[in-house]
């Protein structure tokens, strides 16, 4: 008995130190298992053009609205701007009632972008003249299921694709 009284603290230091050691583990992993919940829900979240888009190439003739490119929201539309007086069209459905963002990509070689949204009526909704080379923003009320067209033109022909993206503002 007094073997084991006289035991007992260091056998109660010991246990404690490894109790505390495994909690510690046991708590590290547990903080980096909910780091990479969250992470992995805000991912899902904080929704990427750049890391879910699907890459939709522009298709000429597509000099006017009736002849857009269909790309869809969240897709990528990539194009050039072939001469100086090119246009190129694209449109995509409203999956929502609310702000639409439009973001377009322009390559950085000197040239200045302008960008138009119709409505299906014709209707200008929205647009931007003279953007720099860039990532370059437009936004727009839009109406759920109602189809957008987007117009792009440029002050001089580029050879680096643009990138039009679609998604809720
Ligand atoms: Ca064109």
């Amino acid at each position: 008995m007094s073997l084991l009284m006289n035991r007992w603290p260091a056998f109660k230091n010991r246990d404690l130190g490894e109790w505390e050691n495994m909690l510690s583990v046991f708590e590290s992993k547990k903080i980096k298992s909910a780091a990479i919940a969250l992470f992995a829900a805000a991912t899902v979240i904080v929704w990427s053009p750049t890391s879910h888009a699907a890459a939709v190439y522009e298709s000429e003739p597509n000099n006017t609205q009736s002849q857009a490119n269909y790309f869809g929201m969240f897709n990528a539309l990539l194009g050039t701007i072939s001469y100086q007086g090119d246009s190129d069209w694209g449109w995509f459905t409203s999956d929502r009632n609310g702000k639409i963002k439009l973001q377009l990509n322009t390559p950085t070689d000197g040239s200045l972008f302008h960008i138009w949204v119709r409505d299906g009526g014709g209707t200008m909704v929205a647009y931007a003249t003279n953007l720099s080379g860039g990532v370059n923003f437009v936004e727009f009320n839009a109406v759920n299921g109602a189809n957008y067209y987007v117009g792009i033109d440029a002050t001089t022909a580029t050879t680096p694709s643009y990138t039009l993206y679609a998604y809720p503002g």
